[in-house]
């Protein structure tokens, strides 16, 4: 099967899907979109909402982060993404589904461009709005964590499944805009377990081949 990811080394939703794949261990085309002012007109042709990632499988193009989670979970044998247990399964499941639907869709770029151009708010203005929606989230992960059945070395586990997928691009996120996050203790710990299993380092932006060598060329965040 032929796979091609449209990423940016700093796209935390392609994040979650390099790291499925990682997991999987299923080799991919990685194909570098820039996000400069947003992606490029021409890139419209493979995704309508102009978003990244977008999986092309075998010529067919699929779009949103979660939907290709599952592709490569149905596709793909090796490790499941999905606790085994099925109420451990459902709460991996809503624990990503926090990172997903309630706080990364109200502090993207596209988020952020509105904020400067409808509302003329600035940085200081965007930076408070970000780390507001950041830390409601994080406070959501933490008591979803601490209120466990069972105190598991990822999030609902012995080995990361999907809510660990979706938690780690976020905390680089917050750690790059410079948040506070002492506050979120179980986040922090199995952030750093995920952070130095080979899956989860080689999906990091950093290990991109478009990271920039240029530290001042780096976006701040996304
Ligand atoms: N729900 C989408 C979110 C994708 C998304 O928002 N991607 C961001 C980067 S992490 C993006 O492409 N932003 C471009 C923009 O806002 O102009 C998914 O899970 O794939």
């Amino acid at each position: 099967m032929d796979l091609k990811l449209y990423s940016r080394y700093r796209n935390s939703a392609g994040q979650r899907v390099r790291t499925a794949l990682n997991i999987k261990e299923v080799p991919y085309e990685y194909i570098p979109v820039s996000l400069d002012g947003g992606a490029p007109e021409s890139y419209r042709a493979v995704n309508p909402q102009l978003l990244i990632p977008s999986l092309v499988i075998d010529g067919e193009i699929v779009t949103q982060s979660t939907a290709m989670v599952e592709f490569i979970e149905e596709r793909f044998d090796g490790p499941s993404l999905f606790p085994e247990e099925p109420v451990a399964r459902a709460r991996s499941r809503a624990f990503s589904q926090v990172v997903a639907c309630e706080i990364h869709p109200v502090i993207g770029p596209k988020i952020q461009r509105h904020l400067r151009a409808a509302y003329d708010i600035g940085r200081d203005g965007r930076a408070d709005w970000y780390g507001h929606w950041i830390h409601q989230g994080f406070e959501t992960l933490e008591e979803l964590l601490r209120r466990r059945t069972m105190q598991t070395p990822f999030c609902y586990d012995d080995r990361p499944t999907v809510g660990d997928i979706y938690l780690v691009p976020q905390m680089y996120n917050a750690r790059l805009a410079g948040l506070e996050l002492s506050a979120y203790p179980l986040l922090l710990d199995i952030d750093e377990r995920c952070r130095a299993l080979p899956a989860f380092d080689r999906a990091m932006p950093e290990n991109q081949p478009d990271f920039p060598a240029d530290p001042s060329t780096r976006a701040k965040r996304h």
